[in-house]
């Protein structure tokens, strides 16, 4: 650097806070020549590697380009600031702007999210399908007889023309299982409708199923894979057992429990003093419902089972009021 490029340096940056307008101009021009990685601050910077003669000369010019820059900046920026008062008199524009925050997913978007890619990553697709159902796919495809207490008008929402709101994702799997041959591996997200609402139901809840089917999948390949899941939200040391169930559309059933995650199996008024807690439903596919999708029930074996995101999301953050989710309160909300 030389006396004649700083004179210059001092010349270009004259001009350029003559032509400044508004504040906003002033601060580039600012943050050009005196910001951290500005111009002058770089000469500034470099005065100690300078050879000694020319580090005094130098170094003082430079030194009062610099307060000479910060003198004309702060008297422009109060001339721009009177300017601005005289046309908006009683506003004061030096107050920070509103903040802007960021919003968040819903907690039950997050871990429903989480719960489709640990399955993403298992080699499973993604399949989806409508809300509005028919009795077929929602009731008769699943092996659930007509008199079957889950068809109560108190669980299911019907509509006028006869169509339902679907109480379960499994739908889907009929679905997918109508347009697509086995081998498959499916997961079916989605929103699920039941005429239900008190403490601890809410009549929209939100579902994940899976299913797998190939030729020799057996219940040992269900208890592993859903060992596997359940270590992958509640934490490698989680500890899982099976206890036998009913579904019309499996066979064997079974239920899923995780020990409590409050008092870590000793026993609490979360678990119901039993250390365990209910996460999912899961069985071997009905031979019926291979029928009525029209695989050969000799030939293919299904897993399949079916959680409550809701659930498991009280379960990660401690949740202990599903309404919570529904009420839009953002110091609710922000907590995730
Ligand atoms: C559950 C529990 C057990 C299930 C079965 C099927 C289908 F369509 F493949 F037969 N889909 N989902 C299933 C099995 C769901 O939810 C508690």
């Amino acid at each position: 650097m030389t006396e004649k490029e700083l004179e210059e340096l001092r010349s270009r940056a004259l001009k350029e806070l003559e032509e400044v307008r508004d504040l906003r101009a002033l601060e580039e021009v600012r943050v050009r020549y005196l910001g951290r990685k500005g111009l002058v601050t770089a000469v500034v910077k470099g005065i100690k590697d300078l050879p000694p003669e020319a580090r005094r000369v130098i170094g003082r010019r430079a030194n009062e380009l610099k307060n000479e820059l910060e003198d004309l900046i702060r008297r422009r920026r109060e001339e721009l600031l009177r300017a601005a008062e005289d046309q908006a008199p009683g506003v004061d524009l030096t107050l920070p702007g509103r903040p802007y925050e960021l919003g968040k997913l819903h907690p039950v978007t997050q871990i429903l999210q989480e719960i489709c890619e640990i399955f993403l990553r298992l080699g499973f697709d993604i399949a989806r399908g409508p809300e509005v159902e028919t009795d077929y796919y929602n009731f008769e495809a699943l092996n659930i007889p007509p008199d079957h207490p889950a068809r109560d008008m108190q669980d299911t929402f019907y509509l006028e023309n006869g169509l339902l709101l679907r109480t379960h994702t499994s739908p889907i799997q009929i679905r997918t299982m109508l347009s697509r041959q086995p081998p498959l591996r499916i997961i079916a997200p989605g929103k699920v409708y039941r005429c239900d609402s008190d403490v601890r139901h809410t009549p929209m809840f939100h579902q994940v199923e899976g299913l797998l089917v190939d030729r020799e999948v057996s219940f040992a390949h269900l208890k592993g894979l859903l060992t596997y899941f359940a270590r992958e939200i509640f934490g490698p040391r989680t500890r899982v057992r099976f206890r036998p169930s009913y579904f019309p559309f499996t066979e064997p059933s079974a239920e899923m429990d995780i020990q409590c995650v409050i008092c870590r199996g000793r026993g609490c008024r979360l678990c119901g003093d039993t250390g365990w807690l209910e996460i999912l439903g899961a069985g071997m596919v009905h031979p019926h419902v291979f029928q009525a999708v029209g695989y050969d029930p000799e030939e293919w074996r299904g897993l399949a089972f079916g959680l409550g995101v809701e659930r498991i999301t009280m379960l990660r953050f401690g949740i202990d009021d599903i309404r919570l989710f529904y009420e839009n309160h953002l110091y609710f909300l922000e907590q995730f």
